[in-house]
């Protein structure tokens, strides 16, 4: 069968109120369309822009049975390669692309990729609140729910506030404390090794905001709470600091949701600096990267834990979920919530049940995107303004 691209329509929204950017692919053959996710949230517009002037007059009437092929000649053609923007872009196509090839081969994605390696796909789940009691509240609901590994952090990362909402979304300059966050982060993960005991497997994001000493003594500090993992606990600048960390405790780390080079997550696996990597799909390019990711992971030792934030589209949600399924490679995944908004634009997302991720049987990913109800949650306008993140004297801060 003979299927070239002929047409690419690009859609920004906001169901979960952060901005994303989903890529339509049609072909020649009636009905034949792909779904891609080339989310970049804070340059939702530049993403969109290099999709439909620079992507689309140079893809129409390609083969879009050659994804390896599209993938590598997308990320050289401005010579000047990756970064989140292009990447994103990038990202988009390729998903797109997977998506036909599994509806060509009337297979489910994780078919395709070589077929299940595991019955379900554990979560981890957010648990995030802004004071002890009130993260007690949710990680004894997700526990309830059937949760056994639990993600905690105060919302402003350095201690206890008055503040309910999640740090992220937040849309305000905000003043951090490193050495608040390293003292409240103990205690409460102390606490939390108490009420649970052993049973429960234990996480916290570090978001990349401590300095490298800084992040080297927590990890030490929190060795006796045998946690599954601390994340991202130095930004993509310092990474060759991981080496000191890992030589002196044995906290496992989990890194790379800011990663858009593969200078960055080839380092980290090869000199096995991290126990997961965590890479965010549209940032590295798609799933023809990240397959490969989890493939030289996979080769070291090292697990995957997908980055899948609000900002991450239910589309590659399931992407990743499928990778997840039939991965060697697979530690844990994790899971963000979606709302009912979500699951009205995104028909056949993966389902969370009992702390695992299920995903529909259809071919290719089996999301679908309703562009009508997509146009009633419109993206957000206006500057990105929570990564100004300034130290209690004013200096600029990594977000
Ligand atoms: C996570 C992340 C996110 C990021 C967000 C930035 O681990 O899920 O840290 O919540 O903060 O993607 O927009
Ligand atoms: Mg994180």
């Amino acid at each position: 069968m003979n299927v070239t691209i002929q047409k690419i329509s690009v859609f920004l929204t906001a169901p979960d109120g952060q901005n994303l950017v989903i890529v339509r692919m049609d072909t020649n053959q009636p009905g034949l369309y792909g779904l891609g996710c080339a989310s970049f949230a804070y340059r939702a517009k530049a993403v969109k822009q290099v999709i439909e002037e620079e992507f689309a007059p140079f893809l129409i009437g390609r083969d879009a049975s050659r994804i390896e092929d599209i993938w590598k000649l997308l990320t050289v053609n401005a010579y000047w390669r990756n970064g989140p923007v292009l990447n994103s872009a990038v990202s988009g196509i390729d998903m797109a692309l997977w998506d036909i090839k599994g509806k060509m081969a009337n297979m489910p994605l994780y078919d395709l990729l070589g077929g299940k390696c595991r019955e379900r796909v554990d979560l981890y789940c957010h648990c995030n609140a802004a004071t002890q009691e009130a993260i007690f509240e949710k990680t004894d609901k997700a526990v309830a729910e059937g949760f056994k590994y639990l993600r905690v952090a105060y919302s402003d990362y350095d201690g206890p506030s008055g503040d309910e909402s999640y740090l992220c979304l937040r849309n305000e300059c905000k003043h951090y404390d490193p050495k608040r966050h390293m003292r409240s982060i103990v205690s409460l993960l102390e606490a939390l090794r108490e009420r649970y005991g052993d049973e429960k497997e234990l996480i916290t994001d570090t978001h990349e905001r401590l300095d490298p000493a800084d992040a080297i003594v927590l990890a030490k500090e929190l060795e006796p709470l045998h946690l599954y993992f601390m994340e991202d606990p130095l930004s993509p600048e310092n990474l060759s600091w991981l080496g000191r960390l890992r030589e002196s405790c044995v906290t496992p780390i989990a890194i790379g949701e800011v990663f858009s080079h593969p200078f960055e997550w080839q380092q980290v696996i090869q000199n096995r600096w991290a126990d997961f990597i965590r890479c965010h799909l549209s940032a590295v390019g798609g799933l023809t990267p990240a397959r490969k990711i989890a493939m030289l992971a996979e080769q070291y030792g090292v697990r995957t834990a997908w980055h899948a934030p609000l900002d991450t589209s239910p589309i590659s949600l399931a992407v990743q979920t499928h990778l997840d399924y039939a991965s060697p490679a697979f530690g844990i995944q994790e899971y963000s919530g979606l709302s009912d908004a979500s699951a009205e634009v995104f028909p056949g997302l993966p389902i969370c049940r009992d702390g695992a991720l299920w995903l529909s049987e259809a071919a290719g990913h089996g999301v679908e995107f309703n562009e009508k109800a997509a146009a009633s949650y419109p993206p957000k306008e206006g500057p990105t303004r929570w990564t100004e993140m300034r130290l209690p004297d004013g200096t600029l801060h990594t977000p």
